[in-house]
């Protein structure tokens, strides 16, 4: 009988066909079919690492700034803008919180691209759950988005992407910057009065905010992909004792302020958030940031719950697409690509923390 192969796998037999082979090979066709990625090493995603085997994270190239006044020449205007997130991505989620906390969904639309993540880069579909096709641009890959916005454009090709439907080009692919633009930019355009007042990064707190997101950035946000993206010893030794020195610091902070600048929630705090939301259930186990959970962290899994049950966060919260995405996109991590069960974790329960 003749088995049933993926091309991939055709191209790269070299062994002999037995029953049992036969089997082996259907079944993964047949994870094929349900959407799974099926280990082709041409197509795998490559993690950029230094000599020394440091997870090396490539600079944002679109940097244009949108604002009211126009003068920037990207006037903020409702209907115009339009962001590419992943559900999976911790920057992306960034900005869609921010969206989402100032009222801006009617302004400002978005696409989702596929949680998994291969060596062409991201891609958009409409066949799995809460991933959509482009709606702007009608590209099934994120960079022919890219090279829309500049066909010589050479550098990664990442989320989360604000794209201009009026000059049909990236403004920025910047999350910090990004959330910047939302919260000051924008408001003309919230839903509410109290969204257009809230103010996630206020004159009168900069210098914290600043000062926070200096160390928090390289020691929790990235350092949990300088841990799991290390391919020495060495590298992912340095990172790993950072992640939990930068989150000791956080818990120590955390027990005297509710939110990490005092009493009101800033845009440090929706940085810190979409890391420690994907800590226990991803960066634990597939990131080897294994010496303690979130939950171990009395203030910490307060401050976690705490967010997380700020009116309209959970919308932004996919843990499908967050736990798939690592598990099966980094095949030199999870070679098998198996989705682990994950812990329970309720992140309902209350937090205790409205009194501080
Ligand atoms: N500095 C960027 C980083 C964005 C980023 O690295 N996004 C990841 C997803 S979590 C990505 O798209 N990676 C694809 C790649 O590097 O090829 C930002 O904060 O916006």
């Amino acid at each position: 009988m003749r088995p049933v192969l993926p091309f991939s796998l055709l191209r790269t037999w070299t062994g002999t066909f037995t029953k049992h082979t036969f089997i082996q090979l259907t079944d993964l066709s047949a994870v094929k079919r349900r959407n799974m990625a099926v280990p082709n090493s041409k197509t795998e995603f490559k993690i950029p690492n230094s000599a020394k085997g440091e997870f090396v994270r490539n600079k944002s190239v679109f940097r244009e700034w949108i604002t009211a006044d126009g003068s920037s020449g990207y006037k903020s205007e409702s209907g115009r803008y339009h962001l590419y997130v992943s559900l999976a991505c911790p920057w992306a989620h960034r900005t869609l919180i921010v969206r989402k906390l100032k009222g801006l969904e009617q302004a400002i639309s978005y696409d989702v691209v596929d949680w998994f993540l291969d060596g062409e880069g991201w891609s958009l579909t409409d066949k799995k759950p809460n991933c959509t096709l482009d709606t702007v641009n009608g590209c099934s890959r994120m960079r022919d988005i890219y090279l829309k916005a500049n066909p010589d454009y050479a550098n990664r090709i990442t989320v989360p992407v604000l794209w201009d439907k009026q000059k049909k080009t990236i403004v920025n692919n910047e999350s910090s910057e990004i959330i910047r633009m939302l919260n000051s930019e924008f408001n003309d355009f919230c839903a509410s009065e109290k969204q257009r007042k809230l103010d996630c990064y206020p004159e009168s707190l900069r210098k914290e905010i600043d000062e926070v997101n200096e160390w928090i950035y390289p020691m929790i946000n990235n350092g949990v992909y300088r841990s799991g993206f290390a391919t020495s010893q060495e590298a992912y030794d340095v990172a790993v004792r950072e992640v939990f020195k930068g989150l000791d610091r956080v818990e120590d902070i955390l027990s005297k302020n509710r939110y990490l600048t005092g009493s009101n929630l800033t845009e440090a705090d929706v940085r810190l958030f979409t890391t420690l939301i994907r800590f226990d259930m991803v960066y634990v186990g597939h990131f080897k940031c294994n010496k303690k959970r979130i939950v171990d962290y009395p203030n910490l899994w307060g401050y976690l719950r705490d967010v997380y049950q700020i009116p309209g966060m959970v919308d932004t919260v996919n843990f499908e697409h967050i736990t798939k995405h690592y598990m099966a996109s980094h095949e030199s991590i999870n070679p098998s690509r198996i989705i682990s069960i994950g812990p329970d974790i309720d992140f309902t329960t209350p937090h205790g923390r409205d009194t501080m």
